[in-house]
């Protein structure tokens, strides 16, 4: 077995604990991660709050030391993406796009400025204002995602001169520390440090009293936890909490010219995606073709372990995940909803789930209601586009939403009404760059990922005034 380490002050850290890090494609135990010790996290923020200072001075080096983290991931890709689909489940081509993702992601950081504004420069006086760096900072990123995720947060926080303590899920720690092993090439010592362990290490990150910011992506109810743990000694946060992401259809849309994009939107990466099309509203008189037109593509994806070029769809990526799957659409069926296709896990071994759309489905289901985060698409009838504008916005969550129809003057219309953090037409998550701000309203968060928004949250302002110069 391959041993991973953790990257604590640019060095790999003596492990002396370990947790088992599974296979969802087969159930079994894939490797060993290192379990840090409350002394090793003490280390790693240590380190992070020793390197801070000397980095925040250096801009150009940051710009440099970001262009060249990109390269090197490039230059590890492939590896990094087998043990994405190791350990996480998706197909081996797209563990490698999200892998080149977080390449691009800190490319458009290193040259992005930093956020600077002289107000005043006249024969009354001088006065600047310039974005400092907050300290060091806690990411915790999930495991759907878990590379480009972990890169969204490093790079602005590293660019804007902070320091990093990076950990990833406990489902997912591989290729992350296997990221920091290769980082310790391209980063001063203590500039990004990462550590991996069972669940209560992100609890003991966020009650730490080095960290002067944390990132978090992953559920609501943790994210609480997050904010409360913050309160404390008022860490600034960024939470990033998942949506329950509506698609629109109007009268007008054809099925067929829309389905596919729909169900790609829907069934990527299994569902695990926060932006992901988790339920559709359909006009009530096209319900039953819209039904048998994202069945037919529902139904078509190949689905198997991620390391076969021929499959689309892998697992669902932990055992937790496919039980709460499984009791959503159970618990729908039992109310009325019909399994158009799908509707049960895949015998044989691993986290597999059929690709499942479900007809009928109305709000007040919890598979309608609450983040399935699954294979799982449930069509709503609506009588009017306008209740369906309404039933989108009475979600507890508001992260991304899209519209669609041939008519986009009218779609516009619909669309603007929509309480969420982006919304698209005729797409799904179009928004999702490097150079948009990415995040929600209500339950699915605070604050912004990406752009220069996400860099700004990784800073805080300074006012600076002189006396005019003589
Ligand atoms: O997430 P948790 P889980 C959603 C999705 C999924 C659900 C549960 O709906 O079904 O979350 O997934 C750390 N302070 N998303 O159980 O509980 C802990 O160490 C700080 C949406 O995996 O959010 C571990 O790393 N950290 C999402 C992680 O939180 C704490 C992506 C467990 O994550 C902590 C993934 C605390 N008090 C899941 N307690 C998205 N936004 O896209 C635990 N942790």
């Amino acid at each position: 077995m391959t041993e991973f380490t953790m990257t604590i002050d640019g060095s790999a850290a003596t492990p002396e604990a370990y947790f088992d890090v599974v296979d969802p494609a087969t159930a079994r135990v894939l490797a060993q991660a290192p379990d840090c010790t409350p002394r090793q996290l003490d280390a790693a923020m240590a380190a992070a709050a020793g390197a801070q200072p000397a980095w925040s001075r250096d801009e150009r080096g940051r710009r440099h030391a970001l262009n060249e983290a990109a390269a090197v991931i490039e230059a590890h890709a492939g590896r990094l993406a087998a043990l994405v689909t190791a350990e996480q489940g998706k197909p081996l081509a797209q563990a490698r796009d999200e892998v080149m993702a977080s390449a691009v992601w800190l490319r458009h950081y290193a040259q992005m400025e930093l956020p600077h504004e002289i107000v005043q420069d006249d024969d009354e006086g001088y006065a600047e204002i310039v974005a400092r760096p907050l300290g060091v900072v806690a990411a915790i990123a999930p495991w759907n995602f878990p590379v480009v995720l972990a890169v969204w947060k490093i790079a602005p926080a590293l660019l804007a001169g902070n320091t990093v303590v990076l950990k990833p899920s406990p489902y997912t720690p591989l290729a992350t520390l296997h990221l920091g092993e290769l980082l310790r090439t391209c980063l001063p010592a203590g500039v990004l440090n990462v550590i991996s362990g069972r669940d209560p290490l992100g609890a003991s990150m966020t009650a730490h009293p080095v960290p002067r910011k944390i990132s978090f992506t992953g559920s609501t109810a943790t994210g609480r936890r997050v904010a409360v743990a913050a309160a404390g000694d008022l860490k600034r946060v960024t939470l990033e909490l998942g949506g329950n992401d509506p698609a629109i259809v109007l009268p007008d849309a054809e099925p067929e010219e829309f389905a596919a994009s729909l169900v790609r939107s829907a069934f990527v990466n299994s569902g695990q995606v926060c932006f992901a099309v988790k339920r559709i509203y359909v006009p009530a008189e096209r319900h039953d073709a819209w039904v048998q037109a994202l069945t037919v593509h529902a139904a078509a994806l190949r689905v198997g372990a991620g390391h076969d070029d021929q499959v689309e769809m892998g697992p669902l990526s932990n055992r937790a995940q496919l039980d709460r799957v499984t009791a959503l659409v159970d618990d729908a069926r039992a109310r009325g909803a019909l399994v158009a296709t799908g509707g049960a896990p895949l015998a044989g071994e691993g986290y597999f789930y059929a690709p499942t759309v479900l007809a009928g489905a109305a709000d007040g289901m919890p598979v309608v209601d609450e983040e399935q985060f699954g294979p799982v698409l449930p069509v709503v009838a609506y009588r009017n586009p306008g209740d369906a504008v309404a039933a989108a916005n009475a979600s507890a969550y508001g992260l991304t939403a899209s519209v669609w129809s041939p008519d986009t003057d009218r779609a516009a219309g619909l669309a603007r009404s929509l309480d969420c953090g982006q919304v698209s037409l005729n797409a799904h998550g179009a928004g999702v760059r490097p150079d948009l701000p990415f995040g929600g309203s209500k339950a699915s968060g605070i604050g912004r990922e990406n752009g220069r928004w996400g860099l700004e949250e990784f800073t805080q302002l300074q006012v600076f005034t002189r006396p005019p110069k003589a």
